[in-house]
Formats: C-alpha cells, sequence, structure tokens
C-alpha cells in the first residue's frame, strides 16, 4: 500500500530577491507557474524587482500592489535593508502564510511573516530553495534540517541536483511533447523563425548565444567568421548583442538587428517571455547558456551546449563549473568518446576564462557526438523526477 503522506501541501508563498539579472526569479517564476498550473496548487509570489521580473514575464503590471499572472498571484516586497521594520511589518500584517513556504537561496523571510509562521498551527513546510550545482557534497545537504534559534520553526534546504538524492531540476509535464512538435512541424518552424524576425539561412549551423559580456566572444565570432561553415548566430537582445555588435562596429543591438562578415551571420533575436526561451533552443544545433536556469533548459534540448557559469569573486564558480563537466564527461568516457569529452571541457574552460581563445573546429567536429550525448543525458536526468513534485513530495513526507 502507498504511504500517506503526513500533511497534504495545496498552498504557497514564494519568496524571490533579484540580485541581479534574471535567474533567480526565472527559476521562481518557473516553480510558481508549474505549482499552480500542473498541481493545482494556490501560489503566491513575492517579488522584490518587478522591473526584471517583467522582461521574463510580459504581462506583468510593475505598479500592481497584486495581480494573478499565469494563475500565480503576484506581490511586492522588500529585503530588511531596503525598507524599514515598520513599513515590512505594514506590509505583512494580516497576511497568513500558506501551507509551504519557500525562501529561495537563502533570502531571508520578512520578521513579520515569519512570526506569522511560528503562530500557524500546523507549522508551515519551510524550505530555503539553493543554488543549484553538481557538486557532491550537494546530495548531503539536501534535505538538512535548520531549526530557528529562538521561533518553534525548522527550515529545510532543498537542492536542485543531476543525480540521485538531490531535488532535480525543474521541467514541466508537457516539456517533451512540445520540444517533439517544434521539431516535427516544418510549420511550426516556419512560425518560429517569423516571430524571431529572420529566416533560417540554408547550410549554415544554427547557434543560440545567451551569455553574459565574455572575453572570449571576439576571437569566437572571428573563427566563425574565417571559418569553413556558415553560421547562423541568433543573439537574443542583451550583454552578448551588444558586444557582438561592437566587435562588427555596428551603432545598435536592438532586436532585428543583423550583422555579416564571411561566413558568420549574427542576428539579434527578441529577449522572449520565458515560456518561448526554450522554441529558440530546440531550434539550434548548438546552444550557448547562463546562469542557472538556461543551463537546465539547454539540457532539456538535448542538443549540445556551452555554459557560461556566472563568475564568482573567489573563482568558486569553476569549482562547479567543473563539477558539473566531470558528471557529463563521464557519461562521453563510458562510451568512449575520449576526444569529444577534452574538446567540450577545452572549450567550456575557454569561455569561462578571459583572455583565452576557444577552439571553435574542435568543439565543431565533435557536435555529432556530443548532440547524441546530450540528449542521452536529458533522458537519464528525467529519472531524477522534475524538481517541483520532488518538493510537493519533500513538504508532503518530511514537515510534519
Ligand atoms: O540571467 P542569468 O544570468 O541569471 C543568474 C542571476 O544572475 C543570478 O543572480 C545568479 O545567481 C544565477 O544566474 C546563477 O541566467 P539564467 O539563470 O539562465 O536566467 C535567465 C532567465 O531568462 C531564464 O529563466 C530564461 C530567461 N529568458 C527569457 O525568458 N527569455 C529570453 O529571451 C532569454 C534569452 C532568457
Amino acid at each position: 500500500m502507498p504511504t500517506q503522506p503526513d500533511r497534504a501541501i495545496r498552498s504557497w508563498d514564494i519568496f524571490c530577491t533579484v540580485i541581479d539579472n534574471y535567474g533567480d526569479i526565472g527559476v521562481c517564476w518557473r516553480l510558481a507557474r508549474q505549482l499552480a498550473q500542473e498541481h493545482g496548487h494556490a501560489v503566491r509570489l513575492w517579488v522584490d524587482d518587478l522591473t526584471s521580473f517583467a522582461r521574463l514575464a510580459p504581462g506583468l503590471d510593475i505598479a500592481a500592489p497584486e495581480q494573478v499572472l499565469a494563475g500565480v498571484t503576484i506581490r511586492p516586497w522588500r529585503r530588511a535593508d531596503q525598507e524599514s521594520a515598520e513599513e515590512s511589518a505594514a506590509r505583512f500584517a494580516g497576511v497568513a502564510p500558506h501551507d509551504a513556504v519557500i525562501e529561495s537561496f537563502a533570502c531571508d523571510l520578512p520578521a513579520t511573516f515569519l512570526a506569522a509562521m511560528a503562530a500557524c498551527e500546523p507549522k508551515p513546510a519551510w524550505i530555503n530553495l539553493e543554488y543549484m550545482s553538481a557538486e557532491p557534497w550537494v546530495r548531503e545537504h539536501h534535505g538538512m534540517a535548520s531549526p530557528h534559534p529562538r521561533l518553534p520553526l525548522v527550515k529545510y534546504f532543498f537542492f536542485p541536483g543531476f543525480e540521485p538524492g538531490t531535488g532535480g531540476l525543474l521541467r514541466e509535464a508537457m516539456l517533451g511533447m512540445q520540444r517533439e512538435h517544434l521539431r516535427t512541424s516544418p510549420a511550426a518552424q516556419a512560425a518560429l523563425w517569423r516571430r524571431l524576425g529572420f529566416q533560417p539561412i540554408d547550410g549554415a549551423i544554427k547557434v543560440s548565444l545567451f551569455a553574459y559580456a565574455n572575453a572570449a566572444l571576439p576571437a569566437l565570432l572571428a573563427q566563425w567568421r574565417d571559418g569553413p561553415d556558415p553560421v547562423q548566430c541568433l543573439v537574443p537582445a542583451g550583454l552578448a548583442a551588444q558586444q557582438a555588435s561592437e566587435w562588427f562596429g555596428a551603432a545598435g543591438s536592438m532586436a532585428g538587428s543583423a550583422f555579416e562578415c564571411g561566413n558568420l551571420t549574427v542576428q539579434v533575436v527578441p529577449f522572449v517571455r520565458q515560456e518561448h526561451y526554450d522554441e529558440l533552443l530546440w531550434l539550434c544545433d548548438l546552444n550557448f547558456v547562463r546562469g542557472e536556469d538556461s543551463f537546465v533548459r539547454a539540457q532539456w534540448a538535448g542538443r549540445p551546449f556551452v555554459w557560461h557559469i556566472y563568475p564568482q569573486s573567489d573563482a568558486a564558480h569553476m569549482v562547479k563549473l567543473d563539477a558539473f563537466l566531470a558528471l557529463f564527461r563521464h557519461r562521453l568516457e563510458q562510451s568512449g568518446q575520449i576526444e569529444a569529452a577534452n574538446a567540450l571541457s577545452a572549450f567550456w574552460h575557454s569561455w569561462n576564462k578571459d583572455g583565452e581563445s576557444p577552439d571553435w573546429s574542435r568543439l565543431r567536429a565533435c557536435l555529432p557526438v556530443l548532440g547524441a550525448a546530450t540528449e542521452q543525458w536529458q533522458r537519464s536526468l528525467q529519472h531524477l523526477g522534475d524538481l517541483a513534485a520532488n518538493l510537493v513530495a519533500f513538504c508532503e513526507n518530511r514537515v510534519k
């Protein structure tokens, strides 16, 4: 007989602070939508920067004190260093916590809300959703409890990850079907190209390029320009588009801009709502991604990908990069694909180290092998279950 959960969880508060860029809100927004749409739960998402959020969710009204979008209730809030204790107390006065409360990426919860959680009976499930990492210690820390020093509350650490014993990765139930539809439907592909504002170039390698400003980009653009294969590089409007346009000596990097030289065509595509970003990845033969959420999406796309990891001052990001590479390389090495493993590592290292020139022709030669390996990799990741469903089960079974 299946074991009954200790407690049904039907409603969520998710707290998000936008540190920079779109990764924090990207993860929280995806999780919130999934809990609302796939699980039918009530979700209230607290976000401290609605302007950044609106890039991913263009329907958002950044002035609204409360709104419902995609089935999720959205409320603004401020961190303790952004508003006074009195303002925060007034904002949360009378707000009853939901069954589960997520503080994402260790953003501290407001004192008034925490006190309300402590007064609840039963207590809400309290989760700190952590950043994703492939480092081995994640498995030991996933699910760890941390009792509050004063209040009768216990916080649990929930780690996304790539191995059994972690929380897995966010993956919507319909994702595989949607991907197959785009891949097998010329009409859907044609419609997507129209939305992007360009047409496919016959015989060109299609590359999507989402990255931070990157010291290795000029060398890569030069190799694409001078290489034997035509390259059609689709760059979402933003940092990389700006850098590419400067490299071409062009004036603008708005969506619709296009630059050409030798065998390279760079086209700036619109920064789309989050639900549509995957389509760009599915369309391309190679995807450059960054941060956390786009990195995960590239894996579900099942196409070769290059990760520009979020840089940290103490170079901790290189440890994370290598931890992921070690897992991914293991796959390749098991099937004897040593050159593909080495080419990938070398390329990722140059892409993430200032001033090193990435070796495009070496990576190019390995794309078919890397494509097959990524497809296999994403299939095996699915066995970990989807993070949202894992989180629901975790809260229901562990938190009394
Ligand atoms: O934007 P990122 O670099 O985000 C981060 C944050 O900087 C954060 O502070 C850091 O801790 C974290 O990385 C590791 O990269 P990421 O995570 O890929 O987020 C980008 C989001 O933007 C992702 O949800 C996909 C979305 N997106 C769109 O919605 N439309 C688009 O057109 C594109 C290109 C991306």
